[in-house]
């Protein structure tokens, strides 16, 4: 398959069991099983046409697996973010390190923060949850830094889970999956809303990469719902990362490779 997209990863840290946890109780966490299962996810990536290039392991950083939510990577720029919790900014000067390379970079600052995963991109428009994470002077700043490349930033209330990206992702063009006890379909007029299965509420994270969606094995009936309307679903075992609260989207950064 040729190469389209670079996607950076991360290793699981060993200390992953220190993680972040917002909504959910700690759980024990696997860690050789939580390699394994992220080692599948890269397949996919790759199957899906990415070229995977992993950034350096973060051994004493318990969440740094979870690379989305430090860059929001466009075509033009990329934007470095401010993340809410304090213990996952020093995850920061790798992904510069690595995307500086491939993108001019700017920066979210105080007294903004800014989570990647509260960031969803529909064509032109970011749509950013105002959540625990993601504060109003950090979606501002976003604003201002995006305007003159043509992006328009809209900020989205949010309730009862982590990030946007827990509540709504896109699974085709114009094509969305979303829990609307966490968002409410009407943010997002123009767009086909389908609704995860109500017995599984963690089930709105998706990752599309072309034509095929990355999926949590984890959530069955929701992905039969997308399989019925058409979505190809490649399914991955994520159980490990989820139990930090982490999923498909949040484990790797995609963007076109320009230089090619
Ligand atoms: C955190 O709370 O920051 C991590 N335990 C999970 C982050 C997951 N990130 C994402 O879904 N974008």
């Amino acid at each position: 398959m040729t190469v389209q997209w670079i996607a950076l990863t991360r290793p699981v840290s060993p200390s992953i069991a220190r993680c972040e946890l917002t909504y959910l109780e700690r759980q024990p966490i696997d860690y050789d099983l939580a390699q394994r299962q992220h080692h599948s996810y890269q397949a996919c990536l790759e199957s899906l046409g990415c070229r995977v290039e992993p950034l350096p392991s973060e051994p004493e950083l318990p969440d740094a697996v979870f690379v989305e939510d430090i860059a929001i990577v466009l075509d033009e720029v990329a934007v470095i973010t401010r993340p809410g919790a304090e213990s996952r900014r020093p995850e920061i000067p790798s992904v510069v390190s690595a995307l500086q390379v491939y993108r001019p970079l700017v920066s979210i600052v105080t007294p903004g923060t800014l989570d990647g995963g509260d960031v969803l991109l529909l064509d032109k428009t970011l749509y950013v949850g105002i959540s625990s994470r993601s504060n109003l002077a950090g979606i501002e700043q976003l604003r201002a830094l995006l305007e003159s490349y043509g992006y328009d930033v809209l900020a989205v209330p949010l309730t009862g889970c982590l990030h946007l990206k827990s509540a709504v992702t896109q699974i085709g063009k114009g094509h969305l999956l979303l829990n609307p006890h966490w968002i409410s379909p009407a943010d997002f007029p123009g767009y086909r809303c389908l609704e995860i299965d109500p017995g599984e509420p963690h089930a709105a994270n998706a990752l599309l990469v072309g034509d095929g969606v990355i999926y949590p094995t984890a959530y069955p009936q929701t992905r039969m719902r997308m399989e019925s309307v058409g979505v190809q679903v490649i399914s991955v075992e994520v159980s490990e990362l989820i139990k930090a609260e982490g999923a498909v989207t949040c484990c790797s950064l995609i963007f076109k490779d320009n230089s090619s």
